[in-house]
C-alpha cells in the first residue's frame, strides 16, 4: 500500500487529495488534511478519481474510424492518418482547420502549456473554446479596464465582511474565478465572524439557502441591478474610491451613464423593488469590507459584459477593489501575466471577425455559437477539418443538434478526449491522454485566480502506458508545421522551452535535466515572483502557502494610460442596447441551467457512483406556471424554443422563481455510436438543442445560456 498526494484538477477549488494505491490499482481517496489550502476538504468528484481511472469505457489507445466504424490502433498508424488527411487541407487554407478547446484543457497542464503552442502552429484563425459558452466577458471587461484579460480581482474570501454573489452557486460549483478550496467553510466562515451573504439567483440555490438574503432576480437583467446600485452611490455620495482614487478614470463619465438607471426604473424589469436596491446599496457602502462577485449567471447571459463590467465598476467606487477583505489581485507563482517582460501592451479586441457572422475575436478566439455556421456556409475560408481538445461542445454549446449535424459534413475531424462520447463518435481520429492520476499537474491557470496565493505541484502517481499529452500536442504540432509525424520532438520541446524563459527573462538551462512540463514550470516559478523552483515545490507535497492576496494597484494596471480605466469606450458602447430594456415589458417564459455536485459539465456521468440517486435531469418549474401550464410533478414537459425542442420530466419547486424554468445542460447521452455505457443508461436530455446560437452578449459574443426564451407544455401522452 502506498499513498499519493495530488492536486484535484477537475474543477477549479484545486484540492489536494491523498490517494491510496495498492500497486496500480486506487483503493480511496481522501481529502488531504495538511493541504495549505483545502485543509481536508473534497467533494464527491475528487473522491471518483479512482472510478475514472478504473472506467472501463475509458479509451486506452488511439481510435481511427474506417469504413464508419472506429479501430484500436497503434500510435504511429494514427498519427500517419492525422498527417495523410490534415497536411492538404492545412496547404490549401490555414483558416480551414478549426480548433475547439474544452473546458478540462484549462485543468490539463499538457493542454495549458502545449496547446497554444499546437493552435498558433496551425496558424487558424478558427480558435473556439468553452470560453464563449463561460467566462470571456470577465476577460473582456478586465482586459479593457485595467489592461490585461486576466487581470481578474477575485473575492478576498477569508477576510470579507460582505459578500455580494450575483449568478454563481459556488457552494455547488466549488468556485468559478474564484479558486477557493472549500468554499462552504470560507462562507460559513464569513457569517460566524458576523459579515453577511447576499445572492442575487433566480434560483434558490444552495448558496442563497445558506447566505443572510437572497434575491430572485428575472434572468438577464444583473447589469440593470448593478447600473441602479451605481446609480444609488452617486445620487446619495456613497462613492468613495479610496485609495484608488488617484489610479482611476472615467468616473464622472460612469456618473452620466447611470443617470436613467434609477431603482424605480430597474424595478419592473428585474423583479426586484426600489427600496430593496437602494438598501443593498448603502450596506454595501457601509461595509467595512465588502467585495461584490459575478459568475455564470452573469457570464453566459445577453448583457454578460455589461454586468461583468458593472461588478468591478461597484467594487472600484466603493474603494474595495484592490482592498484587504474586498476584490482583489491574486499574484501567482507561475505564468502570471506582465509578470517579468513588464511590456504595456494595450488591450484590444476585434482583431479579426468571423466569416459568415463576421463575430470579433476575443482573447485571440471567436464565439463558437458561429462554430456550425463556418461549416456549412460554402465559400472561400470553410470550416472543413476539426479539432477538438477535451471538448464536448455537441453537449455544451448552443444550438448542440445543429452542430452535431454540420460536423457530419467535415472533411476530417481528430479528437484528443478520454472517451468516446457524444462529440467524439465524429471524430475520424481520437487520440487518448493518461487519467490525472498518470500525469503530472500544476494549477497554472487556476492559481492566478485564488483567493490565497498558493503552489502545489502534483508528480504522477501511477505510470502511464499511453504517452502524455504534451507529447501528442508537441507531434501534431509536428504535423502542422509540415515536418511530420516524425519530427524531432526534443527540437520542438526547445523551442517551446526557450520561449519561455525568454518570457521569464531566465535561463532555460537552469532547469537542467527536465523536460516536458517539468521543465516549463521549473522556468516559469523561476521566472516568478516568489524565487520558486520546481525542486522547491517537489519537498512540499501538502503544496506552499504564499500568504493572503495582498494589494497590487498600480503595479498590475497595464492600461495605456496606466489606470484602471472605468469607462472604456468598447464596454459603454453597449450601454444604450442595456437602456433600450428599461422599455421592455418582460413577458413569457425564460429558460436557464443549472449545476450539481457530483456533475462536471458534460463528461463524468459514465461513472457509477456520481450518476446514482435518480434522474437529476429536470425541467424545474414553480407551481403557479406549473398550474397555468397544465404541468404536474412527475409528469413530462415539451420544452420548445427557435433553435429546438425537448422532452423532459418535470420537477414542481418553488425553488425557481415564476416565469423561470431550470434544466442542467451536459445530459443526453442517448446518441447512437458513444462508448459510454452507464452514461447512456443515465441519459438525461440535451438543454443546448435550446440554447439559440442567434442570441450573444453583443460585445464578447458569448452565448446566452440564461434567460432563453421558451415556451413549455405537457408532452404529448
Ligand atoms: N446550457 C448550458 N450550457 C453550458 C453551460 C451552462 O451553464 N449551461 N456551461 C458552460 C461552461 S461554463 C463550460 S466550461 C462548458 C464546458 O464545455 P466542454 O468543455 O465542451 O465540455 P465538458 O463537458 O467539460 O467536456 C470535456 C471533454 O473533455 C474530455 N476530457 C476530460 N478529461 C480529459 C483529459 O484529461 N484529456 C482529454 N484529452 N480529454 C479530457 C471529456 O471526455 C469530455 O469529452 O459548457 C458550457 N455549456
Ligand atoms: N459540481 C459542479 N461544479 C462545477 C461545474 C459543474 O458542472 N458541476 N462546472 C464548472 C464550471 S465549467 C464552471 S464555469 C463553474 C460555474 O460556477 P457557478 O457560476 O458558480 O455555477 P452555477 O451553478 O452554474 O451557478 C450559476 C447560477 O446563476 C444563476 N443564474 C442563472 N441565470 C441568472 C441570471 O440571469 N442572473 C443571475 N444573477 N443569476 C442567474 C443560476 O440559477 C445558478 O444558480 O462551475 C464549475 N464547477
Ligand atoms: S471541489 Fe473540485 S477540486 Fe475539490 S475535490 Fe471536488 S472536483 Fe476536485
Ligand atoms: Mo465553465
Amino acid at each position: 500500500m502506498t499513498t499519493a498526494h495530488v492536486t484535484c484538477p477537475l474543477c477549479e477549488a484545486t484540492c489536494g487529495l491523498t490517494v491510496a494505491l495498492d500497486g496500480d490499482r486506487v483503493t480511496g481517496v481522501r481529502g488531504d488534511a495538511e493541504d495549505v489550502f483545502s485543509r481536508g476538504y473534497l467533494c464527491p468528484k475528487g473522491a471518483s478519481l479512482g472510478a475514472l481511472h478504473h472506467d472501463p469505457d475509458r479509451l486506452r489507445a488511439p481510435l481511427v474510424k474506417r469504413d464508419g466504424e472506429f479501430a484500436e490502433v497503434g500510435w504511429d498508424e494514427a498519427f500517419a492518418e492525422i498527417d495523410r488527411r490534415l497536411r492538404p487541407i492545412l496547404d490549401d487554407d490555414r483558416d480551414a482547420v478549426a480548433v475547439y478547446a474544452g473546458n478540462p484543457a484549462a485543468h490539463n497542464l499538457a493542454a495549458t502549456l502545449y496547446g497554444p503552442v499546437l493552435y498558433k502552429a496551425i496558424g487558424t484563425r478558427n480558435v473556439y473554446t468553452a470560453g464563449t459558452v463561460d467566462q470571456i466577458p470577465k476577460h473582456f471587461s478586465a482586459g479593457y479596464l485595467f489592461g490585461h484579460g486576466f487581470s481578474i480581482p477575485v473575492p478576498d474570501l477569508d477576510r470579507t465582511e460582505h459578500l455580494l454573489v450575483l449568478g454563481a452557486n459556488p457552494l455547488v460549483s466549488n468556485g468559478s474565478l474564484m479558486t477557493a478550496a472549500d468554499v462552504r467553510g470560507r462562507l460559513r466562515a464569513i457569517r460566524e465572524r458576523g459579515g453577511k451573504i447576499v445572492v442575487v439567483d433566480p434560483r434558490r440555490s444552495r448558496t442563497a439557502r445558506a447566505a443572510d438574503e437572497h434575491h430572485a432576480i428575472r434572468p438577464g437583467t444583473d447589469a440593470l441591478l448593478l447600473f441602479a446600485m451605481v446609480h444609488v452611490l452617486f445620487a446619495e455620495n456613497l462613492v468613495a474610491p479610496g485609495r484608488l482614487a488617484g489610479h482611476v478614470t472615467g468616473v464622472d463619465d460612469v456618473r452620466e451613464l447611470a443617470r436613467p438607471f434609477t431603482p424605480e426604473a430597474v424595478a419592473p424589469a428585474t423583479g426586484i423593488d426600489a427600496s430593496e436596491i437602494r438598501r443593498m446599496t448603502r450596506e454595501l457602502a457601509a461595509a467595512g469590507r465588502a467585495a461584490v462577485y459575478g459568475r455564470i449567471g452573469t457570464t453566459t447571459q445577453a448583457f454578460g459584459t455589461l454586468a461583468s463590467w458593472l461588478v468591478d465598476v461597484l467594487n472600484v467606487l466603493t474603494g474595495n477593489l484592490d482592498r484587504e477583505g474586498g476584490a482583489m489581485f491574486p499574484l501567482a507563482a507561475a505564468g502570471q501575466p506582465n509578470s517579468a517582460s513588464g511590456k504595456r501592451r494595450p488591450f484590444t479586441t476585434g482583431r479579426w471577425k468571423t466569416r459568415v457572422r463576421e463575430l470579433p475575436e476575443v482573447f485571440g478566439e471567436v464565439p463558437v455559437a458561429t462554430l456550425a455556421d463556418e461549416i456549412v456556409t460554402p465559400g472561400p475560408g470553410r470550416v472543413r477539418a476539426l479539432l477538438t481538445v477535451c471538448g464536448n461542445p455537441c453537449l455544451s454549446t448552443p444550438n448542440a443538434q445543429r452542430l452535431a449535424e454540420a460536423l457530419g459534413q467535415l472533411d476530417f475531424m481528430v479528437s484528443l478526449d478520454v472517451y468516446l462520447n457524444e462529440t467524439t463518435r465524429h471524430a475520424d481520429v481520437i487520440l487518448p491522454g493518461p487519467t490525472p492520476l498518470e500525469r503530472p499537474h500544476y494549477d497554472l491557470a487556476l492559481y492566478q485566480l485564488a483567493v490565497r496565493n498558493v503552489a502545489n505541484w502534483t508528480p504522477a502517481a501511477l505510470p502511464s502506458e499511453l504517452p502524455q499529452e504534451w507529447q501528442t500536442l508537441l507531434r501534431l504540432t509536428g504535423i502542422v508545421t509540415g515536418q511530420g509525424p516524425e519530427a524531432d520532438l526534443e527540437a520542438l520541446d526547445e523551442f517551446v522551452a526557450a520561449t519561455i524563459a525568454r518570457r521569464g527573462g531566465v535561463d532555460p538551462a537552469l532547469a537542467g535535466d527536465r523536460r516536458g512540463p517539468e521543465r516549463l514550470v521549473d522556468l516559469m516559478l523561476r521566472g516568478g515572483p516568489y524565487d520558486l523552483t520546481l525542486a522547491d515545490l517537489e519537498a512540499a507535497p501538502h503544496g506552499v502557502d504564499l500568504g493572503p492576496l495582498r494589494p497590487r494597484v498600480p503595479e498590475i494596471l497595464s492600461t495605456a494610460s496606466g489606470k484602471i480605466e472605468l469607462a472604456p469606450e468598447a464596454i459603454t458602447a453597449d450601454v444604450p442596447r442595456l437602456a433600450a430594456e428599461l422599455a421592455r415589458v418582460p413577458d413569457g417564459l425564460v429558460l436557464i441551467g443549472r449545476r450539481h455536485l457530483s456533475s462536471n459539465n458534460s463528461w463524468m456521468h459514465n461513472l457509477e457512483p456520481l450518476v446514482r440517486g435518480g434522474n437529476r435531469c429536470t425541467v424545474q418549474v414553480h407551481p403557479a406556471d406549473a398550474d397555468r401550464l397544465g404541468l404536474i410533478d412527475g409528469g413530462r414537459a415539451l420544452v420548445r424554443s427557435r433553435a429546438g425542442k425537448i422532452e423532459v420530466p418535470v420537477e414542481v419547486t418553488e425553488e425557481v422563481r415564476p416565469g423561470v424554468v431550470s434544466i442542467p445542460h451536459g445530459w443526453g447521452h442517448d446518441v447512437p455510436g458513444t462508448r459510454t455505457a452507464v452514461a447512456a443508461a443515465h441519459a438525461g436530455v440535451n438543454s443546448n438543442v435550446l440554447a439559440d446560437e442567434i442570441l450573444l452578449d453583443a460585445l464578447s459574443g458569448t452565448a446566452v445560456l440564461n434567460g432563453i426564451p421558451v415556451e413549455v407544455g405537457p408532452a404529448a401522452p
